[in-house]
């Protein structure tokens, strides 16, 4: 397969002015008809006339009203044109029915839907499918079902047809199409503008009363975008789909947003509060896309962080502001640790902007994504509120309707703000994460501390230059109060020394304040000082850090040493847990110990080799003294925190009922089940029911229960998911492939169903230590099912071979049975490019 490379980025040789497409729809051979006029384009260097196109029939083709015979290629076709403007006609078939890919135009339940970021649109018709060519679409549809959607405004309809027109010129991979038998829940907004916007969600008869939570969430969007970013949507209609059958968690098409169905349907008996916080931030995100990709989109690929990483960070500043950024943080910092740092350290990192690649789609990761947000968090943190909305505000006047690039948002900032950003572009080239060792001293009154920073070697890249850091301090004196509030030290140097002066006694620091840089802080703390720090920290985010990494310290310890739980750490938890000034949301994330997969990272970043067993064991462990230990103040705060208001999906309750279940966890180490079983009978809601369940089946006591959910909720594929999932993930290690294997048999696991797959064999990869087995089990099971997977869904199968990205951590026999799984996968005659890539990555 051919490798594209950033540095090859060639210019267009022809603009679209207009498309017009005919769609008649049929399963087995729809025909799509293109009408597209071509400008040439005098910025770009002489190139043949090429156009993408993949799994087509071409029936015919015409220039000028001319019929030709293109020459047809893998990729596409190439045609002789004339020197100027000229109109492309073309007529081609394809089979909707047929594309399990779920790429293109798709047939899921009886609809037709499309998907086409990123290079989908090839696969529907003849075009130049690259995101720097945007013409102005006009669609009609034909079908006998009777919602016929398109982007853009519905310009008529009548029995068997309707048309869209979108004015907004957008690139192929913006482009939706829907048809199918929907009912909306139907809305209207009015924007700053005074724009009229009629707003829908398109869904089945049976899940109409699931939109509403959505719905709100999209107004809420609308609003603000509006008063935080002076942006308005630009169209007399909204309309987002409900999918059951989709890659990805959602598309931004304009103003035809496509959605798992997962990520936009929620009510009270069927969704937690995790499912209701995902489908507001997922309606947010792609609506903010309307101007963060969609009125500026990328040039290429390679710029996919432009909107990706912008679009993240807006999405988590809209949660943190409508629920709280404190709690927010911290969930997002333990995306960038467990997940992002994991990537880092892996044979699949790479650079926030990659510089090449096989196939676009393995690069939707959470480096693209989540780190990228956090370098455009640094951004607004280096240059300040102020100068962020002037940035912005120049990118947007700058670049709206184009497709531009990592450097055109850079300059957007310097020249708003005067910053030089030379050195912090580096963030965007550079792979890995960023170790910085601290180290201090005092001295008549003055505080020095020494920060050094060092970026490890990651695949492809060696000698890593200094980068430019925004680190957030604050320094305490020891009775706890803060002697130097917030100050953002900028690390530029590969060593530096940033002192404090006019100090009676030497302060304790709290470093790296609310997560201020996606780096690792390596200094030698005492667990005495982190328990100051869970104690006094003014800062939210360092304070729960304190709890984490003592916690993490404590476990560690009982690991290498025996023993038992940390009498320090027990009181440190108790102390929080029964402060009642503390947001129960906070209490909860302090109590949960850090995860299995935690702990490992831990250990290899030390320099050890981690056992999953060992760290399983001594976690359950730690857990059952917790809960011996609590015991007696447990039952005031449950009734602290009981909730007397009818539900609500908001970030109080969502609190109160996150750290009422993590309590109902450690009463079942005494109580066996008695307390958790009752709450699984009486739950009114999906979070409790299911946290119920969890408990229950990770105590050996949810056989009785999982059957009663399965039989309460079989009709609902999105509750079945879950049903699949958790009995998966709270599976005891020796028994969790067995399970796994077990509901592969059942006849509700519709393995081409992507949510339903990721709920079973993305459940095992997630159970560490169930997924290690030491005998290879685990790897044998997913691998089994990748390779099947592979020739229906590359792009999913793809994903999820990335759970074999810790190889390198565990011990030889592990790490040789994974490199033999791989092989297998690798050496599948007729494997897919998409898998193909990542196996390769994985396994050098
Ligand atoms: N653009 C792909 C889905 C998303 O990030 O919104
Ligand atoms: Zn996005």
């Amino acid at each position: 397969p051919q490798t594209i490379f950033l540095s090859n980025y060639m210019a267009p040789g022809w603009h679209v002015e207009s498309v017009n497409l005919t769609f008649k729809l049929a399963p087995e051979a729809t025909r799509v008809i293109s009408r597209i006029a071509f400008t040439p384009n005098p910025d770009a260097p002489a190139q043949p006339f090429m156009l993408h196109g993949e799994e087509l029939t071409l029936i015919s083709a015409a220039i000028d009203g001319v019929a030709v015979s293109p020459d047809l290629t893998a990729a596409g076709l190439t045609c002789d044109v004339p020197d100027g403007a000229f109109i492309w006609e073309a007529e081609v078939e394809i089979a909707p029915v047929k594309n399990t890919a779920l790429e293109g135009l798709y047939m899921s339940n009886g609809m037709y839907c499309t998907q086409c970021e990123a290079e989908g649109f090839r696969k529907i018709t003849y075009y130049p499918d690259r995101p720097d060519v945007m013409g102005v679409f006009t669609v009609r549809i034909e079908s006998d079902l009777p919602v016929l959607l398109s982007n853009g405004n519905a310009t008529a309809s009548g029995a068997g047809w309707a048309e869209w027109h979108d004015p907004w010129p957008k690139p192929a991979y913006l482009f939706a199409l829907v048809a199918g038998d929907l009912v909306a829940h139907n809305d209207s907004f009015t924007t700053m503008e005074g724009r009229d916007v009629e707003l829908n969600i398109w869904v089945r008869a049976a899940d109409l009363d699931k939109c509403a939570f959505g719905m709100g969430a999209l107004k809420r969007s609308m609003v603000w975008d509006e008063q935080v970013y002076g942006r308005a949507y630009d169209l007399d209609i909204f309309n987002i789909v409900a999918v059951d059958d989709f890659n990805m968690g959602a598309m931004e098409n304009k103003g035809l947003n496509i959605f798992n169905s997962s990520a936009v349907l929620a009510k009270q008996s069927t969704s937690t509060d995790a499912d209701f916080q995902r489908v507001e931030a997922i309606i947010a995100h792609e609506y903010f896309h309307n101007w963060t990709g969609n009125r500026i989109t990328c040039r290429d690929w390679f710029q996919l962080c432009l909107k990706e990483g912008l679009t993240v960070f807006r999405d988590q500043s809209f949660t943190g502001d409508l629920h709280g950024h404190a709690v927010k943080r911290i969930e997002d910092a333990l995306v960038m640790r467990n997940r992002q740092f994991q990537e880092d350290a892996g044979p699949l990192a790479h650079p926030v902007r990659p510089e090449s690649f096989v196939e676009i789609n393995n690069f939707y990761t959470v480096t693209v994504y989540e780190k990228g947000a956090e370098l455009v968090g640094m951004l607004k943190r280096l240059v300040g509120d102020d100068g962020y909305r002037a940035a912005l505000d120049l990118y947007f006047t700058r670049h709206d309707g184009q497709a531009a690039t990592i450097e055109d948002w850079l300059a957007a900032f310097t020249d708003a703000t005067d910053r030089d950003l030379t050195q912090f572009k580096r963030w965007y080239a550079q792979a890995g994460t960023p170790r910085l060792t601290v180290t201090d001293d005092f001295k008549n009154g003055t505080y020095s501390l020494h920060i050094a920073q060092q970026t490890p070697d990651t695949p492809g890249q060696t000698d890593k230059l200094p980068l430019h850091i925004p680190v957030a301090v604050g320094l305490l004196d020891d009775t706890g109060a803060e002697v130097v509030a917030t100050t953002l030290l900028e690390l530029t140097e590969a060593q530096q020394t940033f002192t404090f002066d006019g100090l009676a006694s030497k302060p304790v620091p709290s470093i790296l304040r609310d997560f201020s840089a996606p780096v690792i802080i390596e200094r030698d703390v005492t667990q005495a000082e982190q328990a100051f720090l869970l104690t006094h920290d003014t800062d939210p985010f360092n304070r729960w850090d304190a709890g984490r990494s003592l916690a993490r310290a404590v476990l560690l310890d009982m690991i290498a040493n025996g023993g038992d739980l940390d009498a320090g750490y027990i009181n440190g938890l108790r102390a929080a847990l029964t402060d009642s000034t503390l947001d129960p949301a906070m209490r909860a994330l302090l109590l949960a110990m850090p995860s299995e997969a935690d702990m490992a990272i831990a250990l290899a970043g030390q320099g050890q080799t981690p056992d999953p067993d060992a760290i399983h064991q001594t976690r359950r462990k730690a857990q059952r003294q917790l809960a011996e230990a609590l015991a007696t103040d447990i039952p005031a705060v449950l009734s602290s925190v009981r909730i007397d208001a009818p539900f609500a999906p908001d970030a109080d309750q969502g609190g109160r009922r996150a750290l009422s279940n993590s309590l109902l966890s450690l009463l079942t180490w005494a109580d066996k089940g008695t307390a958790a079983q009752a709450q699984f009978d009486t739950a009114d809601n999906m979070t409790q029911q299911l946290s119920a369940l969890s408990i229950l089946l990770a105590h050996g006591a949810g056989d009785a229960a999982a059957q009663a959910f399965y039989d309460q909720w079989h009709h609902d594929r999105l509750v079945l998911n879950k049903w699949f999932g958790v009995q998966i993930s709270a599976a005891q290690p020796q028994d969790a492939v067995a399970v796994a294997t077990r509901l592969t048999q059942h006849p509700d696991f519709e393995w081409k169903n992507p949510n339903r797959f990721r709920s079973v064999i993305g459940a095992l990869t997630g159970n560490q230590a169930g997924f290690h087995r030491a005998d290879g089990a685990g790897y044998d099971f997913v691998a089994d099912w990748l390779i099947k997977l592979d020739p229906v869904n590359p792009q999913t199968t793809a994903r999820m071979v990335a759970g074999f990205d810790s190889m390198r951590r565990w011990d030889d026999a592990r790490r040789e049975k994974m490199r033999s799984a791989l092989t297998r996968i690798k050496d599948t005659p007729g494997l897919s490019r998409d898998t193909s890539e990542m196996v390769t990555r994985l396994l050098s």
